[in-house]
């Protein structure tokens, strides 16, 4: 039976990764791990085994694993592109110094690796339209830069020494359960709480704004599905593109209007979220994902909104 550390676990993708992967592989194998606990999270702290791990301390990480003899880790601890941008430094320390302390330990004691990576690897230079899997990724923000070299780090461990590594390039993900903190794409989940709370939201990027998103339950089955994917049939492995739905501002408000009819969007610009939002791609090409390990997404614009909306309602009742 797998044992299998998540880091960053009271996080957005953790707070529902966690419960998915012990429903599936047993609470008693997913040992929850985060920084700090948090108000709320008593499901994941409380509902398996949980420890309290920084993961830019090598010898905590070393202990950890050691400890519940893991084999698995999704390495899910990073700071945002937003966030970053206010603390570049604190930003590389967490996404590099951690990513690295996990590759080691990871290295050392068998474990594979799911590393989540982020549409932040493309820039200016990158295509912008339907971007290809292999293409420039010249990144501007700190965040896209650490992603990047993260996903370089993970070819080279596997390379040089034969770990198995595999990630994903997320786009937005928009979830009911926990809030994100510190995106470019927080905008599309705070719409959803403004909307049903307020009936309006001012939103931070311009309406036209286009970049790809995915919905929780499709980001939960497609890192499962990826890490369970037979080996051989992988050309890429890590860094690979996901997307489910391609949307603005805009038109994401246009879908909740049709649930909310008085539902009102105005736009005050955030000048860095807006000049990252800007160097990242419009929409993204995620046939390698599709081909190699079968992604496939179910949710779209509309089944989303309609998710979303039934599962804040019950929950800001
Ligand atoms: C962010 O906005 O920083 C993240 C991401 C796209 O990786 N949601």
């Amino acid at each position: 039976m797998k044992k299998i550390l998540v880091t960053g676990a009271l996080g957005q993708i953790g707070t529902e990764l966690v419960p998915y992967l012990r429903d599936k592989y047993g609470p008693e194998n997913i040992i929850a791990s985060s920084r700090r606990v948090k108000d709320g999270c008593e499901g994941i702290t409380g509902g398996g085994p949980f420890e309290l791990l920084d993961i830019t301390n090598r010898e905590a990480v070393r202990s950890v694993i050691k400890k519940h003899g893991v084999d698995s880790v999704y390495h899910l601890a990073s700071m945002l592109s937003a966030t970053g941008e206010d603390n570049p430094q604190a930003l590389w320390d967490v996404n590099m110094n951690g990513l690295i302390n996990i590759l080691e330990e990871a290295r050392q004691q068998s474990c594979s690796i799911f590393f989540p990576s982020s549409i932040a690897v493309f820039g200016p230079d990158s295509p912008k339209d339907k971007t290809p899997q292999d293409t420039v990724t010249r990144p501007t923000s700190i965040y896209g830069v650490s992603k990047i070299s993260g996903e370089l780090l993970c070819d080279y461990y596997h390379k040089k020494y034969g770990l198995d590594i595999r990630g994903l390039r997320y786009p937005g993900v928009i979830s009911s359960a926990a809030m994100p903190g510190g995106g470019t794409t927080d905008y599309a989940v705070h719409i959803f709480y403004d909307a049903i709370k307020k009936g309006s939201y001012t939103c931070f990027l311009e309406e036209n704004s286009s970049i790809d998103m995915i919905y929780m339950p499709d980001v939960l089955e497609g890192a499962v599905k990826l890490m369970e994917a037979d080996p051989a049939k992988l050309q890429h492995r890590n860094a690979f593109n996901v997307s489910a739905i391609t949307v603005t501002p805009k038109e994401l408000a246009a879908e909740i209007k049709k649930h909310i009819p008085g539902f009102n969007i105005d736009y005050d610009i955030d000048p860095v979220r807006q000049a990252i939002a800007d160097s990242w791609p419009n929409s993204l090409d995620d046939s390698a994902a599709r081909r190699e390990w079968g992604w496939d997404p179910q949710y779209d614009l509309k089944m989303m909104t309609e998710d979303m909306l039934r599962e804040l309602g019950k929950k800001l009742q």
